[in-house]
C-alpha cells in the first residue's frame, strides 16, 4: 500500500513545531530519526504501570517487565531473521556492541601478527576498538580502500585477505557517504579464508532488509535510536557457537550462574554479556518502534525513501558551486556535500536559520574526509516521514546560500 505521509507525521509530535521562526524540517535522520508516540507513550506506560527489575522478582510487576523486555527480544530475533533470541544481546548502542566484541572475541581470538580488515569509510566506532586491540596483542589493522565515488575496491579486497585475516569488521551502509557495500561477497570471500566478519549495521537495519541468516554474517551491530527507538540502546547480533566461545564482557548480576568466592560459572547467552539491571524501559519502547516500521513495511519505506533521494539529488545537483561527496551507485537517502569554497559549518548554520536540521562537519568519519581531502561535508539524511516540499525548502535555502558564494 502507498505510503500516506500526512498519516505517517502525525504520528511524530516533535515535526509540528517551528525552528528560528519557521516550520521545521528535519533532515538529521542519519544521526537519530524521530520517534513515533507510541514510543513515548510507551515509555511513561512502562513508569506509570510497570516499573520492575526484571529476571529476578518472583512478584507480579517484576513479571510482567521481565515478559514485555524478552518480547522485544523476540521481535528482534524476527526483525533481523536471527535462529534465536539467545542470539540477541542487548548493549547501549552501536558503539558498545562493536567495543564488546573487541573486548571478547578480539581478546579471546586475536593474537600477535594476526590481521584484522576494515574499510577507509568507517565511523570512528568501528575503528579505534580494532586499533586498541591491534596494539593491546601486536596485531594489525589493515584498511581497505575506496574509489572516488566513496565504493569500496573489491579487488584491493582481495588482495588484502589472507590466512592470517581473523576478522573483517565492516560498515554495511556508510554514513557520511549513503554508500551500501556489497557485504554479502564480503562475507562470502572472508569466510573462505576462516575470517569472521562484523557487520556495522548503525545505518544499514534503518533502511534495507537486514537478515542475517541470508548475509551469514558472524555479528551485526545497531542503535535503536536510528530506528525510530529510544537513545541508550543497542543491539548485538552474534552467532551462537561464537558468542558461547567468546569470554563475558563485564561481571556482575545477571551473568552468573553461580558465584563463590573461589570460582564464578556464567550463566547462558545472552545473559552472560548482559552484566547489571539493564534499559529496561527503552528496550521495552524499542517494541513500538519496530511495529512502527513492520506496519509500514521496509520494501514501502525504501521506495519512499529512494524516491526523496533521486528527487534531492537531481535538483541539488543543479545548483552552480554543488559538490556531492559520495556518488555510489549503490545508495540509501543520504546526501553529503559541500558548496564551493564555504565551510560546511557555515552552510549547516544557514540552514538552521531557514528550520533546516542538518548535520555538519567529519561525521565521525575523519580518514574518510582526509581519503577525499576535505575537512568535512554538510549532510541532509532522509527518513520516510520527510516529504519532497521539505526537499524543495532545502534545496531553495541551498541555492540561496551558494549564490551568495558566487557573487
Ligand atoms: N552515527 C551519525 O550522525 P551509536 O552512537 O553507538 O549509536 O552509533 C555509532 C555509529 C556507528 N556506526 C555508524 C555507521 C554510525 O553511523 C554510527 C552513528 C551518527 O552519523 C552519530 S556519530
Amino acid at each position: 500500500m502507498p505510503i500516506n505521509l500526512e498519516d505517517i507525521r502525525s504520528l511524530f509530535p516533535i515535526l509540528h513545531q517551528e525552528v528560528n521562526g519557521k516550520p521545521l524540517v528535519y533532515l538529521d535522520n542519519a544521526a537519530t530519526t524521530q520517534k513515533p508516540q507510541a514510543v513515548l507513550d510507551a515509555l511513561s506506560n512502562y513508569y506509570e504501570l510497570d516499573n520492575s527489575n526484571i529476571h529476578r522478582g518472583a512478584h507480579t510487576l517484576a513479571d510482567r517487565a521481565t515478559r514485555y523486555y524478552e518480547k522485544t527480544r523476540t521481535l528482534i530475533k524476527e526483525y533481523i531473521n536471527a535462529k534465536e533470541e539467545a542470539e540477541i544481546i542487548f548493549t547501549k548502542g552501536t558503539t558498545e556492541s562493536i567495543n564488546l566484541v573487541a573486548a571478547t572475541f578480539g581478546r579471546k581470538f586475536i593474537t600477535k601478527g594476526d590481521e584484522i580488515l576494515i574499510s577507509t569509510m568507517e565511523h570512528h566506532a568501528n575503528i579505534v576498538p580494532w586499533q586498541m586491540l591491534c596494539e593491546e596483542k601486536e596485531a594489525i589493522l589493515k584498511i581497505i580502500p575506496i574509489n572516488d565515488s566513496g565504493e569500496i575496491l573489491m579487488e584491493e579486497f582481495d588482495k588484502l585477505l589472507n590466512e592470517n585475516t581473523k576478522l573483517v569488521s565492516i560498515v554495511h551502509v556508510s554514513n557520511a557517504l549513503g554508500t551500501i557495500n556489497p557485504v554479502k561477497e564480503i562475507i562470502q570471500k572472508a569466510h573462505r579464508f576462516g575470517a569472521k566478519v562484523l557487520l556495522d549495521g548503525a545505518q544499514s537495519t534503518s533502511h534495507l532488509d537486514v537478515n542475517v541468516q541470508d548475509l551469514d554474517c558472524d555479528f551485526l551491530a545497531f542503535s535503536a535510536h536510528k530506528l525510530f527507538g529510544p537513545t541508550g540502546l543497542g543491539i548485538l547480533y552474534g552467532k551462537r557457537n561464537i558468542l558461547e566461545s567468546m569470554p563475558p564482557y563485564q561481571g556482575g548480576g545477571e551473568m552468573i550462574k553461580e558465584v563463590t568466592f573461589a570460582k564464578t560459572t556464567y550463566n547462558d547467552i545472552p545473559f552472560k554479556f548482559e552484566a547489571g539491571t539493564p534499559n529496561i524501559a527503552d528496550v521495552i519502547a524499542f517494541q513500538k518502534a519496530l511495529e512502527f516500521i513492520n506496519d509500514l513495511g521496509k520494501s514501502d519505506i525504501k521506495k519512499q525513501e529512494d524516491d526523496l533521494l533521486s528527487y534531492a539529488t537531481d535538483l541539488l545537483g543543479e545548483i552552480k558551486g554543488f559538490i556531492p561527496i559520495g556518488t555510489a551507485k549503490d545508495k540509501v537517502s543520504v546526501i553529503s556535500f559541500n558548496l564551493n569554497g564555504m565551510h560546511p559549518f557555515d552552510v549547516g548554520m544557514m540552514l538552521d536559520a531557514n528550520g533546516i536540521a542538518v548535520r555538519t562537519g567529519h561525521h565521525c568519519t575523519q580518514p574518510l574526509m582526509q581519503r577525499f581531502g576535505i575537512e568535512g561535508t554538510v549532510r541532509a539524511s532522509f527518513s520516510v516521514y520527510n516529504t519532497k516540499s521539505e526537499i524543495d525548502v532545502l534545496v531553495a535555502a541551498v541555492a540561496k546560500i551558494a549564490k551568495i558564494k558566487n557573487k
